[in-house]
């Protein structure tokens, strides 16, 4: 290969390394609370590409959404929705909860 010649196609190998990586939509998941309680309280998720959950708090008190495994935490106002942008996950089962009334929890089946 002509030095020119192989600068263009590492270029080109590398333009299609950084479509593959836009390629996968996030999946998206949303889930609502009320009279603090998940609706529904299982969700579920395609293994290995980023999500985006929508938390809907439809009760007029504030509640924190969090969990442990997937690492967030976060408050959610009352009558109003908080968006999660998930790292792409493993198949497996994340539990998560209402910090602010802990009998409130779901989980986020992954498969
Ligand atoms: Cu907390």
């Amino acid at each position: 290969m002509t030095p020119k010649f192989a600068a263009i196609v590492t270029l080109f190998a590398g333009l299609s390394l950084a479509a593959g990586a836009f390629a996968q939509q996030p999946a998206s998941v949303s889930i609502s609370i009320k009279n603090h309680r998940f609706q529904p309280a299982e969700i579920s998720a395609p293994a290995n590409v980023s999500i985006v959950l929508t938390v809907k708090n439809l009760d007029s008190t504030p509640m924190e959404f969090e969990s442990v495994s997937l690492r967030v935490e976060k408050v959610v106002t009352g009558n109003s929705t908080g968006i999660f942008r998930l790292r792409p996950l493993a198949p497996g089962r994340y539990n998560f909860f209402d910090d602010f009334n802990q009998s409130a929890n779901g989980v986020l089946v992954v498969r």
